[in-house]
């Protein structure tokens, strides 16, 4: 039964359909792998997704789904819902809202979600693609140059300061580096290298992914507290929002989260708890293009500055957008299967002025790291 007759009347509206989705799970080597205080991910397991309409615009996006594991269960219900989509008005957010109301009762947290916002990214791309402008114009806003942070995994001093002279050389202004070794020593050992090598006026960031319990956090983040960083992101359990709003509290560097807030609501509860003094939602947790928009409006309310995870491509464009907009995390999860990755001059990035999101396939790419 089409999605639009429940309840509700679309009238015919010279707003193109969605004639059809096209799903594809591709693995994308990660050279070097991406090592974390939580684990080491060797390749970036991705579900591509494809938006057509009946007038031939195809809007692209594509999922992250951490581990390759879940990548046939979420392609598989991206190929189930996506069906949903079949003769519907290209009205993203109608569309979410519609499918949320479906999905009510079986409630949506986690892979749900992950769905739904790739869904949302490629209906947007879609969108802005056949009224043939750029996303963020198409949002009422203009491309303007976002502030860049290289990121980097936790793989030890010598590579560390390998990237940061790199980065430095490259024209970035701000890096991020994981930490979580061991011991408090070892996080030191590797910021103070790294400062000797990209100066006093290079902004740095350190992620430690999860890996500290509370108490550690506040130990660890009073000594990093001397060292000038732009802020410490995930000290604890990424859902431990008190034991973030403690440690928050404890330590004179702002502390950054929002990577794992699900949907506007994850951010509301995430900004009035207090858990944090920034945010850097992820555009497929955060609930798409849809979700993003919502999420940052309160980030916007609240004085929240914004930076993305992730996603750099339609980031860009979203914090243009954004008058809190901080950083643009730096991370070509997906450039081994874009036609045009990002690009970062003189530590900026510029969401162009093409119709779109700046996600376009590499063809031969996806062949090639389609799995077997
Ligand atoms: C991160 C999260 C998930 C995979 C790799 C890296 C990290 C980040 O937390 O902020 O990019
Ligand atoms: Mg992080």
């Amino acid at each position: 039964m089409k999605i639009s007759n429940w309840n509700e009347t679309s009238e015919k509206t010279n707003v193109p359909e969605v004639a059809s989705v096209r799903i594809r799970p591709v693995m994308v080597p990660l050279d070097p792998p991406l090592r974390t205080a939580s684990g080491v991910m060797a390749s970036a397991p991705l579900v591509l997704v494809d938006v057509a309409t009946e007038g031939g615009c195809v809007g692209h996006a594509y999922i992250f789904t951490y581990t390759p594991t879940v990548l046939p269960a979420v392609t598989r219900l991206l190929e189930d819902v996506s069906r949903l989509l079949i003769g519907e008005p290209l009205a993203p957010k109608a569309m979410m809202r519609k499918l949320r109301n479906r999905f009510v009762l079986l409630g949506t947290p986690g892979l749900m979600d992950m769905a739904l916002a790739g869904l949302d990214m490629a209906m947007w791309d879609a969108h802005a693609r056949s009224s043939g402008q750029s996303l963020v114009r198409l949002l009422g806003g203009e491309p303007r140059p976002i502030k860049a942070y290289a990121s980097f995994g936790m793989d030890g001093l010598e590579r560390a300061l390998d990237v940061a002279a790199s980065s430095v050389e490259a024209g970035f202004r701000a890096i991020k580096i994981k930490i979580g070794y061991p011991t408090l020593t070892e996080d030191l050992d590797v910021i103070r290298n790294v400062r000797r090598i990209i100066g006093p006026d290079i902004d740095l960031m350190v992620d430690y992914n999860q890996a500290l319990s509370v108490p550690e956090a506040i130990r660890r983040g009073h000594a990093l507290d001397a060292e000038g960083l732009t802020w410490i992101e995930e000290p604890t359990a990424c859902d431990d929002l008190d034991g973030h709003a403690q440690i928050a509290a404890a330590l004179k560097t702002p502390l950054q989260l929002g990577e794992n807030s699900w949907g506007a609501k994850g951010m509301m509860t995430m900004i009035s708890r207090r858990a944090s003094d920034l945010a850097m939602p992820d555009l497929i947790k955060i609930g798409g293009v849809t979700g993003w928009l919502d999420a940052v409006s309160i980030c916007e309310a609240w004085g929240v500055p914004v930076s993305n995870h992730f996603y750099q491509e339609m980031s860009a464009h979203l914090l243009a957008l954004s008058p809190v907009a901080h950083y643009l995390e730096y991370f070509g999860l997906a450039d081994a299967v874009l036609a045009a990755p990002s690009v970062s001059v003189n530590g900026y990035v510029m969401p162009s002025d093409n119709s779109g999101g700046d996600v376009e396939w590499n063809e031969d790419a996806v062949l090639r790291f389609t799995p077997d």
